[in-house]
C-alpha cells in the first residue's frame, strides 16, 4: 500500500468511528428523551412530547456548512465545527411544554449543555422558531469514553410545520428565494405565533376549568 491508499484507508476508519459515535449518541439521548416523557406521563397522566425524530447529517450538507463557516473539509474540522451532526428534535403541542422539556434535559447529569439558543423568544429574521440545545453524551467504548455533540432542537407542531416547509424552499431556491416568498413566509411565521398563543391559552382554559370542577364536586361530597 503506497502512502496516499494508506491515508485514504486512514481517513475511512476515523469516518466510521466518527459516524459510529454520532449514532451512538443519537441512541443514547433518544432513549433518555423517551424516558424522561414515558415517566412524565406516568407522574402527571401528560405528554410533552408529541413526537421524536432523528437524522445524522448527510456528508454534502457537513461540506456545505464547513465551506460556509470557512473551514476545509476534514474530519477533525467536522468534530470541531460542525455541532449539528446527531440532530434530535423533540415536537410538542405547546410552547410551554418547549421550555419545561429544556429545563428537565438540563438537570440530566449525565449530558453536559454546552450551548441554548433560543429562536422562540429571539426568532430569526426569516420568521424561523425553535429551541436549541447543543449537549453531548458520553459513550463509553471498550477502551475509552468520548463526549459526543448532539443537537436537541425542540418546537411546537406549528413551528416544525412553518421550519419543514420554509427548509423545502430554501432548498428549492438555494437561499435565493424571491422576496415575495420571503414577505409570505414571514406573514406565515406570525400566524403560527398566533396559533401558538391561541392554543395554549386554551390549553389553559380547559385546564382551569376542570380543576374547578374537581374542586365544585370535591365540595359537594
Ligand atoms: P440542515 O440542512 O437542516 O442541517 P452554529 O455553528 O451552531 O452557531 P448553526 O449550525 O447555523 O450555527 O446553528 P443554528 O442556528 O442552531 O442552526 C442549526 C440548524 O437549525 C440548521 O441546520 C437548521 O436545521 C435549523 N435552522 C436554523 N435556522 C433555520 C431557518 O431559518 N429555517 C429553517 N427551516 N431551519 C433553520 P443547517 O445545517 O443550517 O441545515
Amino acid at each position: 500500500m503506497d502512502a496516499s491508499q494508506q491515508k485514504f484507508r486512514e481517513d475511512v476508519d476515523s469516518w466510521e468511528t466518527v459516524m459510529f459515535l454520532y449514532n451512538s449518541a443519537i441512541k443514547e439521548v433518544g432513549t433518555k428523551l423517551e424516558i424522561l416523557n414515558d415517566e412524565f406521563v406516568h407522574i402527571h397522566k401528560y405528554n410533552p412530547i408529541e413526537y421524536i425524530k432523528s437524522r445524522i447529517k448527510t456528508p454534502e450538507s457537513i461540506v456545505k456548512k464547513l465551506k460556509r463557516n470557512g473551514y476545509e473539509s476534514s474530519i477533525q474540522n467536522m468534530v470541531d465545527h460542525v455541532k449539528d451532526i446527531a440532530g434530535i428534535r423533540l415536537v410538542c403541542s405547546f410552547t410551554s411544554d418547549i421550555y419545561q422539556l429544556a429545563e428537565m434535559i438540563g438537570r440530566q447529569n449525565d449530558l453536559t449543555v454546552l450551548s441554548v439558543k433560543d429562536y422562540i423568544k429571539h426568532p430569526k429574521s426569516s420568521g424561523y422558531k425553535s429551541f436549541h440545545m447543543i449537549v453531548t453524551v458520553p459513550i463509553f467504548l471498550s477502551d475509552r469514553v468520548v463526549d459526543t455533540k448532539v443537537e436537541i432542537q425542540i418546537r411546537t407542531i406549528a413551528m416544525d410545520f412553518w421550519a419543514s416547509l420554509e427548509h423545502k424552499i430554501y432548498y428549492k431556491f438555494e437561499g435565493n428565494a424571491p422576496d415575495y416568498i420571503s414577505r409570505d413566509l414571514q406573514a406565515c411565521a406570525e400566524i403560527v405565533s398566533n396559533l401558538d398563543a391561541k392554543m395554549l391559552q386554551l390549553n389553559e382554559a380547559v385546564l382551569r376549568a376542570k380543576l374547578s370542577q374537581e374542586e365544585d364536586s370535591g365540595d359537594s361530597e
